[in-house]
């Protein structure tokens, strides 16, 4: 990683002010894993990578559409100029309270204007924000906390209806590393963004080079732990570009956030990153109902919004009652979870505006399924990928080339994916292969045309119609009840998320019942979509030949169990 920081000529601050180079984060990486030099060489001589920080993208917009509004929230509209000055305040506020290049800062905030002039003020000081979703609780972020060695949490006072105080209280006691939590928003407890000095006197130190680490996202996981995901400011400006490209986004295209702004769908499939570079409008919404977003859509002449299958039923019955609200809407995307291939042909047949299928994932690669494709192309594959350099292999257990068009493992290397996660060693070891690519987890096919078709995981995890849910924290969860000898958890199916989480426990204690276990999860302070929704009690789990817990078979059975309960109520 040779680049030289690049700073966009009237950059705020451009000087060095005392800041070393070290500190900027320049050739410094540490618990990151670099790609190799050829490869990093080749991605920079093919204008992939170039130079350009995340920091730059908003000081280029700004440049270009200066008094055009950036982003839409209720009442309150941003232009490009002043999001651009709002995160300069930040930023000089954060650096005036000691947070300097390339250290990590936990972010929980919903979908309001603050997520940006945040995450955008930490671009500029090359500080990391540690994206946390609104569900997270005390678990998740003491843990990213932690994990990160995080100097500071910023958070509002409410996430959704819920009240953050205590939450933040928690991460402060519980974490000594963590020198400041601020609220975006009113609070007597804490500081608030507003409060923070606007001190002149603390200079911004140098803007960051693009080859650093720009943040670290959260990966659905499946192991104990959440793993974080290092992305650099090179390759995912390259995402957003390509991404803005595939999607036919210019300035006059208007982007409805439904999903989770943190979510990398939301931030830059093209999401809002991917709009604010395009020149356009990004129109934040508290919920994905329609009520709220086709009126949204309506007053703001949304043209693309993005949406998880699970809410695709509901946005095609409101649909066919709309009259004229959707008549702006171009694009409609849908990914995060399986889609299912019927329901894609009504989008596709009823829906007023082109269906996009994105399959993609925060450690990197992201398939679209291009706008001219054919109707049947758009409804049955979740497209290819952004880049003629991703490089895709499918594989046999075995990790060697299945023949084409059979089903197998997803591996994946190229120019915006991970070569490792942050500080896992260990972990990398097992979901990279020695020669960089990320194992997926997800099992595929391609057709002839030369799009991936999902078929299934072989990760262990739950995807709860778009929410991770890794199998394994939850049950080292539930085994800490002292009642609990041993739990496996598992999807079984849902008609409206897709998936479900079963909870197969062994008693250690005979007289525990389901209600004691929900309640110890949902007291133990994690996202409520980890908490099990099915438990069922087990004297012994099925075993595969070589004695691990047999979860295909469990799977089965709560499958089997729960369509004899469905044909008995409707018989
Ligand atoms: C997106 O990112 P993550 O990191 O929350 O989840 C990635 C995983 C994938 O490995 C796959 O298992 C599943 O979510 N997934 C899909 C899918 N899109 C994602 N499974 C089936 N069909 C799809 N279309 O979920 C994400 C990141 C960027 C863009 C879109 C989604």
């Amino acid at each position: 990683m040779s680049a030289m920081p690049h700073a966009v000529p009237g950059a705020d601050g451009a000087d060095v002010n005392g800041w070393d180079a070290e500190a900027a984060g320049i050739g410094c990486q540490p618990g990151c894993t670099p790609w190799p030099p050829a490869l990093a060489e080749r991605y920079r001589a093919l204008g992939y990578w170039r130079g350009e920080s995340l920091a730059d993208l908003l000081v280029m917009a700004a440049r270009r559409h200066g008094e055009r509004i950036a982003l839409v929230a209720g009442e309150v509209r941003w232009s490009y100029n002043q999001l651009l000055a709002e995160s300069l305040r930040l930023a000089r506020g954060f650096a005036a309270l000691g947070i300097r290049p390339q250290d990590r800062v936990v972010v929980q905030l919903g979908n309001q204007p603050e997520f940006f002039s945040v995450i955008f003020a930490l671009f500029r000081l090359g500080a990391l924000p540690v994206f946390a979703l609104p569900a997270h609780r005390r678990l998740e972020i003491t843990h990213f906390c932690r994990h990160a060695q995080a100097v500071a949490y910023i958070t509002a006072p409410r996430l959704g209806g819920f009240d953050s105080h205590a939450l933040a209280h928690q991460a402060r006691a519980a974490c000594p590393g963590l020198r400041h939590v601020l609220m975006a928003g009113d609070s007597d407890c804490f500081p608030t963004l507003r409060g923070l000095p606007s001190a002149a006197v603390a200079p911004l130190p140098p803007a960051p080079a693009a080859s650093a680490v720009a943040f670290l996202q959260l990966s659905g996981g499946s192991t104990g732990t959440p793993k974080l995901i290092p992305r650099t400011h090179d390759e995912y400006f390259y995402t957003l570009r390509e991404s803005a490209r595939i999607c036919a986004l210019t300035d006059q295209s208007t982007y409805l956030c439904v999903l989770p702004a943190a979510h990398n769908f939301a931030l830059s499939s093209p999401g809002t990153l991917g709009v604010l570079w395009a020149g356009g409008v990004v129109v934040l919404a508290d919920d994905g109902s329609p009520g709220t977003a086709f009126e949204l859509i309506r007053r703001e002449c949304v043209t693309i919004t993005a949406l998880v299958p699970s809410l695709v039923p509901v946005w095609l019955a409101a649909a066919a009652r709309a009259g004229d609200q959707l008549a702006s809407l171009q694009v409609l995307q849908v990914g995060g979870a399986r889609f299912d291939p019927q329901l894609a042909r009504r989008v596709v047949q009823e829906f007023p505006a082109v269906l996009q299928q994105v399959f993609g994932m925060a450690e990197g690669l992201v398939n679209y399924t291009r706008l001219d494709d054919s109707p049947r192309r758009i409804a049955s594959t979740q497209g290819h990928p952004i880049s003629p350099d991703d490089e895709i292999r499918i594989v046999d257990d075995d990790d060697q080339p299945v023949a084409d068009g059979e089903i197998g493992h997803l591996l994946t290397r190229g120019p915006y994916t991970i070569r490792g996660y942050y500080h896992a060693e260990a972990h990398n070891a097992r979901a990279f292969t020695p020669d960089g690519y990320y194992r997926t987890g997800d099992m595929v096919r391609r057709t002839t045309d030369g799009d991936l078709v999902v078929e299934g995981r072989a990760k262990d995890q739950i995807n709860r119609g778009g929410e991770k849910v890794a199998a394994e924290e939850v049950e080292l969860l539930l085994m800490t009840h002292p009642g609990v000898h041993d739990a496996a958890l598992v999807a079984m199916p849902d008609a409206h998320l897709g998936e479900k989480s079963c909870a197969f426990v062994i008693r250690r204690d005979p007289a525990l019942r389901a209600v004691d276990l929900v309640r110890f999860a949902r007291g133990a302070g994690v996202a409520d979509f980890k908490v099990p929704d099915h438990i069922e009690f087990v004297d012994v789990f099925p075993q595969t030949p070589v004695g691990k817990i047999d979860k295909r078979a469990l799977r089965v059975r709560i499958a089997e169990q729960l369509q004899t309960t469905n044909s008995a109520l409707q018989g």
